[in-house]
């Protein structure tokens, strides 16, 4: 039976409305505005919104037509992933000055692992306080810290002031919060899972922790065992500081099944989208194109494509992944995910993990 490892110091930083606050940042005329970065055309849909237009339920993967309804002075911008690229460098350079097992997830927010820092600052929180006092001098961007003795606790820790707000869980509290934590705040718990989690009557960590872990495989699978441990405040997986990312996936499971060729096009639209966008982000591009689709039956399917050269262009992906589609139309009835992966990539070993867990907004997409 494992057990968990206190003697460690992780700290999650996760920068508050990423892409919104550097727009409002270097266009004052957008400061106390609502806005939403991305979204603008009739298609599109929003990478994320400021916190003013939050208040009106505006998020981040909601359609552009939703997000107007919601709030119709809205101010679309349109994305400039060069600059957030800059200053996620930034903010790394930061990082690095404290510890060198820096974990990125994506252009925004990262893990470290300061147990031993090369500040030698002996309490977690003066390290948190102090980056996010340096993030701010150096970028007159906020950010958010949780801090914590596992990755699990502190990724959910630093969401819970946020905007520049930091939350410490120390060993003897991580038992009480993971008991009394809502299953939808589990990272890796996705809106279809917490919903399955939600009809089975299982509503907080405290819930799952009366499971078994055979239960808990049976009705979840492998990540069964995952939130078998985690309930019981085990995390021990290192801040892996050496990633290699030998492919970039972003995938989608729907509520309700599709069949035609048609609503399966359109709804793979927005994934193409995010697909081409995450691997313009990681200027990563892949020779083989694959898609995923799992059928109501939970047969997983997949049907590669490879060129000889990077696939570096919207329309090209966009026509390798419609083509895939229609040659394989017949060898399913219904399907209840869809997934485009891209491998043999132009960059291999070193690339940081840039993949962010992807929440979709289910009802936004329906709308489009
Ligand atoms: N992003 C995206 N599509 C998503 C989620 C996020 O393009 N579905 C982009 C835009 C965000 C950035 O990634 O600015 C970081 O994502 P976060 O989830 O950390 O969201 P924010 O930083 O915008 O807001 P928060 O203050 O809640 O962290
Ligand atoms: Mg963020």
């Amino acid at each position: 039976m494992a057990t968990a490892d206190y003697t460690r110091r992780i700290i999650h930083i996760d920068m508050d409305a990423f892409y919104a606050s550097i727009e409002q940042r270097d266009y004052p005329e957008l400061k106390g505005k609502p806005i939403a970065v991305g979204g603008g055309g009739s298609r599109g849909v929003v990478a994320t919104a400021s916190y003013e237009a939050r208040k009106y339920g505006v998020h981040s993967a909601m359609s552009g037509f939703r997000a107007r309804q919601l709030c119709p002075q809205l101010i679309f911008v349109p994305t400039r992933f060069d600059v957030y690229k800059e200053v996620s460098q930034q903010v790394r350079a930061i990082f690095e000055t404290y510890t060198d097992l820096i974990e990125p997830l994506s252009l925004d927010e990262a893990y470290l692992d300061i147990t031993i820092n090369k500040k030698n600052i002996a309490l977690a929180t003066e390290v948190a306080e102090s980056i996010m006092q340096e993030v701010l001098e150096r970028t007159q961007l906020t950010c958010s810290a949780g801090v914590s003795y596992c990755k699990f606790i502190a990724k959910i820790a630093s969401d819970m002031k946020k905007p520049n707000g930091m939350t410490v869980i120390r060993p003897h509290q991580a038992l009480p919060f993971l008991e009394q934590l809502s299953v939808k705040k589990f990272h890796g718990v996705g809106k279809v899972t917490a919903e399955k989690m939600f009809h089975l009557g299982l509503k907080t960590g405290g819930d799952l922790k009366k499971l078994t872990k055979l239960e808990l495989a049976q009705r979840f699978g492998k990540v069964g065992g995952f939130y078998y441990n985690i309930v019981r405040g085990i995390d021990n997986r290192p801040v892996n500081n050496k990633r290699i990312r030998k492919s970039l996936a972003v995938e989608r499971t729907f509520r309700e099944d599709l069949s035609t060729f048609e609503e399966i096009v359109e709804t793979l639209e927005p994934i193409i989208r995010k697909f081409f966008e995450r691997l313009s982000i990681a200027n990563n591009f892949g020779r083989t194109i694959t898609l995923k689709l799992k059928t109501s039956d939970f047969q997983i399917m997949t049907r590669s494509l490879s060129k000889e050269y990077y696939v570096t262009s919207l329309a090209e992906i966009r026509a390798i992944a419609h083509e895939l589609l229609r040659d394989n139309i017949d060898s399913f009835e219904k399907i209840r995910l869809i997934g485009l992966t891209a491998s043999n990539l132009q960059k291999q070993g070193e690339v940081p993990g840039i993949g962010y867990q992807l929440k979709f907004d289910f009802d936004a997409f329906k709308e489009l």
